[in-house]
């Protein structure tokens, strides 16, 4: 039994940045995606009955990887296999462009997994699954505008993404600059669990998230760009101050990091809405209408290595299935 999958990668509008359960990955607040068209992973896996161990390729070269190996070690537990697994993924998330690509490989892990092992699950289910590789990954499950909920459950059976609307999806880029491509010095792990543990900071970010979340919806489904902009930039910018508190302090931020802000306010004080976020690395995503993509890129080219201009992705799918 084998199954390929593709999904996509996203960008986070409102972050989700600190975990609640570190062994279940359950985030202390919602959060609220953007899937980008350009950037994916496929994956194809095979459930192999006379394999003695799991075989994972990752763009045509055996790895052995940690996370992966729990996760699949997950997946024979839930759906309740013994069978070794033989995972083949090529990575469609240009190294030059610098972007995490857990939240796509976990998403086609999971629906390549459990549809190789026969199974019609629910997208849901295939979120909260996913969740389990990289807490992102479960957003990466659909496309368009999506929405980790964070769940009440202590067992987190309620904790998945949900899409939320493509409201807004046909006018808007996201336009990525990339800063540095080289792998960061704190992974997004290990910053989150500092942040969590030591930064004073971090019980107000909880809070402000939750609220800026429901502003950040009414906005996208009132296609009010310049509010979905401004609560985008200050989200994240918020989660960012949370690693200055943090003992010891760290920074995604690089100088070049701070020119590509720069330049993005002159763009806003020159007339054109556009607006920046930042994640776990140094490389900047500016949203702007789809009308002002290619000012936005233009300007930021000058200061970024590379820039690649992104729209709406669509959410994940088996693309081929053999029983
Ligand atoms: C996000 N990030 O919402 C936030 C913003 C980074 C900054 O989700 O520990 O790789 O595997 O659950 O999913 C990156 O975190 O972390 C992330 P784990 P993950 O996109």
């Amino acid at each position: 039994m084998r199954a390929t999958a593709i999904a996509h990668t996203n960008v986070a509008l409102i972050k989700y940045w600190g975990k609640r359960d570190e062994h279940l990955i359950l985030p202390a607040n919602s959060s609220l995606s953007f899937t980008v068209d350009k950037f994916y992973t496929k994956t194809t896996v095979e459930w192999d009955k006379n394999s003695a161990q799991d075989t994972f390729i990752l763009n045509g070269e055996q790895k052995t990887d940690a996370k992966v190996a729990r996760f699949i070690d997950k997946m024979r537990e839930e759906f309740g296999i013994t069978s070794k697994a033989i995972i083949t993924s090529e990575n469609h998330v240009p190294t030059a462009a610098g972007l995490a690509s857990s939240a796509s490989a976990f998403a086609a892990l999971a629906l390549a997994g459990s549809s190789a092992a026969g199974r019609d699950d629910t997208k849901e289910y295939i979120s909260r699954l996913a969740r389990f590789g990289s807490g992102s990954a479960s957003r990466s499950v659909f496309g368009d505008f999506v929405i980790w909920e964070k769940g009440q459950q202590p067992d987190g059976n309620d904790s998945f993404a949900i899409p939320f609307t493509n409201k807004l999806c046909d006018k808007m880029s996201l336009v990525v600059a990339v800063v540095s491509d080289k792998e960061k010095k704190v992974s997004s792990r290990d910053g989150m669990r500092l942040t969590v543990e030591t930064s004073p900071f971090f019980e107000k970010w909880v809070s402000a998230a939750e609220t800026d979340l429901e502003e950040m919806k009414k906005a996208i489904l009132n296609e009010d760009f310049i509010k979905v902009g401004e609560i985008t930039e200050r989200n994240g910018m918020k989660m960012h101050a949370t690693t200055l508190g943090a003992e010891p302090p760290f920074t995604y931020f690089q100088p070049q990091s701070l020119e590509i802000m720069d330049a993005v306010r002159e763009l806003r004080e020159n007339g054109i809405p556009a607006y920046f976020t930042m994640d776990a690395g140094p490389n900047v995503k500016v949203i702007c209408e789809r009308e002002n993509e290619n000012i936005v890129a233009e300007k930021l080219s000058g200061l970024a290595k590379n820039v690649l201009i992104c729209h709406a992705g669509k959410e994940a799918s088996v693309i081929s299935d053999e029983k």
